[in-house]
């Protein structure tokens, strides 16, 4: 192996024998593969295709998979190393149980569980079913999320569950539900080839959503025109034709002023808007409401540079929208979000070849996450846990009567303050870290502190998992089948590689024996294997807006995935929504909503003057749990720093590579400064995969959206300081 640079080696020095770990003899030592397993990778979004090598029930590395057509055989950093999960030293290999003065000790199957459902039982008795909340993620197959769905309502009989989407995708969920009725991207990517304009807001294409990368590249090819809209000028940014360095927060002030151009310079498409949509002479006043200068002094943007951007958006024949976390994680979240499709639907770009919009879905199955019911508002196929008929449909399915299907429930954030308030006493959660990945961390920590019972279920002790009474060791991703929705609304094929190690045992068979153990098998006795519980999904979703019904796994895999709304067997699925120019609203029309931009929770001031915003880098995924482990990742960003510009550390001292100190009305960190000219002088930027001391979640604030209830995790204020030595 070549030798590291003497500072990486130094960088990775205390990190723990795993890091750079390798089975006895080596990788190599494995030899040939038996089998080579198509299916995709475990970690963001994009869900490229990938092939799992297999010998002796491990997987021993990867093969691109060349013919899946949304990646055709490319994989980011992440993807290429996430078969070093498998095997890992740290992977837990059975239930554990925390034992004061002992720490985590293995314990058996039996007792586990029965400690586990004694406990739920025991506190259910004592304070009410809602006593006991579940949190859970969409890193979870399509299956397992209706799985937990299910469980949390019939099993536990609960109605406070909810997951890790919350911190995600539900202020996009929420503004497209509002704006076209039905919450998916609009276009496959495909359409991205095609477009003249691409407009990315908030969002890292390069290094959170690689691939992506290469459909703009491609279209720019062609031609096409990038705005890039960023505190940050970001690698993609780097190349792009016009990039805004809008100040965090002020994205909507940003899109209502140029809208406001497109009305003035008679860039709106008036037949598509008069035709097609509602809500336009409101929305249409309310941006003639705020003067370019005032966007411009709000947003920082000069206003030659928004005028610059509303003409090359209105004068184009065809456009895509991108959009990701960088104006849904707000207070005002939903709000940019509808100030972006405004734009979209005045220029009537939407429903044809070439004209697009999407948001970027985050997690791996962040899309078919938050169609199939484990958002506390919400049951499968996208239905509202409080609309009677959509009530009395699932009740129907589920074989229950619609009173026994517990309400409306509260959110991730919620949850966690109900638990540090003493209203919820246990929890199980499942594929979520939230010590690492909720705002304000050591809020999080003394609030799981109280909980008088914990059970988690993951595959790694997680630092959430640190406060558990009960981990019980589930499944990664290759060993269990499903299917799983990318960001492109395309469903596609989990497959099985290898079986859990040791006494691991499958997510679902974890959940099914609690199912069983809580007295409610005739709910879930039913399932005997992960497409038993496909085929209820799927008659589960049909009629909702995400309608799987004639999605099969055997189309799933003859037609290398298949886009919903799919509502027949024979229905080729939908890559491109809205062809027809109806919207499944109310009206049957897209709707305009007006926006006028408000302050964010917090605002700098004397005591904290600067900006915080943060996100991610692409050699970590979310809260590291995994990706931390995998030396080749860590060794390329071992650790969390700030990113600051050149004017404000000189202000206050501070030197590229030395410590620096920030705090927060939350918490204080110490990490190394990053100067660098590629970000806006009252703004810092801090990675977030980090746990602990080095946590940007120490800093930040949990204030909500008042719609979709994400935290603001793009914004909040500190102050900075010099560490000398
Ligand atoms: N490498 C890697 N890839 C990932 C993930 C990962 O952890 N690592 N996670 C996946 C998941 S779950 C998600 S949600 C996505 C996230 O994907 P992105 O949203 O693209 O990533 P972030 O880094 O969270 O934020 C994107 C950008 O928002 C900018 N930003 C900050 N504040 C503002 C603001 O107020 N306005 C605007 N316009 N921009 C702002 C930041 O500078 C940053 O460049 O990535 C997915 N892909
Ligand atoms: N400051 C700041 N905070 C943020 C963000 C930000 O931009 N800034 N981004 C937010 C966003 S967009 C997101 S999506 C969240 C993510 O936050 P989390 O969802 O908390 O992050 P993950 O790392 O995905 O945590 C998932 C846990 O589930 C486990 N796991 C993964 N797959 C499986 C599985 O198949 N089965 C089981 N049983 N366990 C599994 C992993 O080992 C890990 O411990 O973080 C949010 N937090
Ligand atoms: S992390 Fe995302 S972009 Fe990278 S290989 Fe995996 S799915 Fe593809
Ligand atoms: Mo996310």
């Amino acid at each position: 192996m070549a030798k590291l640079p003497a500072s990486i080696e130094k960088l990775t020095e205390g990190f723990g024998p795993h890091l750079n770990y390798e089975p006895p003899g080596g990788w190599r030592g494995r030899g040939e593969p038996e089998k080579l397993v198509k299916t995709h990778c475990c970690f963001c979004g994009q869900q490229c295709g990938i092939q799992l090598k297999v010998r002796d029930n491990r997987v021993i590395g990867f093969e691109p998979w060349e013919d899946f057509p949304f990646n055709r055989g490319k994989l980011c950093p992440k993807g290429v190393k996430r078969y070093m999960q498998d095997n890992h030293p740290d992977r837990l290999l059975s239930p554990l149980r925390r034992v004061e003065g002992q720490g985590f000790v293995s314990i058996g199957w039996e007792e586990a569980f029965s400690t586990t459902v004694k406990e739920i039982q025991r506190v259910q008795q004592k304070y009410g079913r809602d006593a006991v909340a579940m949190l859970s993620g969409v890193s979870l197959t399509n299956e397992k999320s209706y799985l937990v769905g299910k469980f949390a309502r019939l099993a536990l009989q609960t109605s406070e569950l909810d997951y890790n989407g919350r911190l995600c995708m539900v202020s996009a969920g929420a503004g497209n539900k509002k704006a076209f009725g039905l919450d998916r991207a609009a276009n496959s990517w495909a359409d991205i080839l095609e477009a003249d304009v691409i407009l990315c807001a908030g969002t890292n294409v390069a290094e959170c959503s690689p691939i992506t990368t290469d459909y703009i590249w491609r279209a720019r090819d062609r031609g096409a025109q990038l705005i890039m809209v960023d505190p940050r000028i970001t690698p993609l940014a780097r190349t792009c034709d016009l990039h805004l360095p809008v100040r965090p927060g002020a994205d909507s002030a940003l899109f209502v002023a140029m809208l406001r151009v497109l009305i003035e310079e008679g860039m709106v498409d008036e037949a598509f808007v008069g035709r097609h949509t509602s809500g336009w002479e409101e929305t249409r006043a309310k941006a003639l409401e705020t003067s370019l200068e005032e966007a411009s002094r709000i947003s920082g943007v000069e206003v030659e540079a928004i005028v610059k951007a509303a003409r090359m958006w209105g004068q184009a024949k065809t456009s895509f929208l991108l959009h990701a976390r960088g104006i849904e994680h707000h207070t005002k979240g939903v709000d940019n979000v509808l100030s972006c499709i405004n734009l979209v639907l005045a220029t009537g770009r939407i429903g044809r070849p070439g004209c697009g919009y999407g948001t970027i879905t985050g997690q791996g199955n962040g899309q078919g996450g938050r169609e199939h019911g484990h958002k506390c508002d919400q049951l499968p196929g996208n239905r509202d846990i409080e609309n009677p008929e959509h009530r009395q449909y699932i009740a129907d399915v589920w074989g229950i009567s619609e009173v026994e299907l517990p309400h409306k429930g509260h959110t991730a954030q919620e949850i966690m303050n109900m638990i540090h308030d003493g209203q919820i006493k246990a929890l199980l959660s499942i594929c979520f870290n939230p010590v690492v990945s909720l705002p304000d961390s050591n809020f999080t920590h003394s609030a799981l502190d109280k909980l008088e019972h914990y059970t988690a279920i993951d595959f790694f002790l997680s630092e959430t998992a640190h406060h558990a009474d009960i981990v019980l060791a589930g499944s990664l991703h290759e060993e269990e089948e499903g299917t799983s929705t990318s960001a492109e609304g395309r469903v596609i094929k989990i497959n099985k590689a290898v079986d859990p190690p040791g006494e691991a045992r499958t997510d679902t068979a974890i959940l099914l024996e609690l199912a069983h153990r809580l007295g409610r098998d005739k709910y879930f006795a039913h399932f005997k294997c992960s497409e038993d519980i496909f085929n209820e999904l799927r008659i589960a979703s049909k009629g909702g807006t995400a309608d799987y019904y004639g999605i099969t796994y055997k189309r799933i895999e003859d037609e290398l995935g298949v886009f919903w709304p799919c509502p027949e067997i024979g229905h080729p699925g939908t890559p491109r929504l809205f062809e027809d120019l109806t919207f499944p609203t109310n009206d049957g029309k897209a709707h305009f909503n007006p926006v006028a931009y408000r302050p964010s929770a917090e605002e700098p001031d004397e005591d904290y003057p600067v900006i915080l915003t943060t996100g991610r880098v692409v050699t970590q995924y979310l809260s590291g749990t995994q990706t931390r482990r995998i030396g080749g990742l860590i060794d390329l960003c071992p650790e969390p720093y700030v990113e600051i510009h050149p004017d404000l550390a000189a202000k206050h001292g501070i030197e590229d590579g030395k410590p620096m100190k920030v705090e927060s009305r939350r918490g204080e960190v110490v990490l190394k400064a990053k100067v660098v000219t590629t970000i806006r002088p009252d703004t810092i930027f801090i990675p977030y995969h980090w746990a602990g001391k080095m946590s940007a979640n120490l800093l930040t604030n949990r204030a909500l959206d008042p719609v979709s209830k994400i935290p603001e995790f793009k914004k909040s204020v500190v102050r900075i300081s010099c560490l000398k030595g």
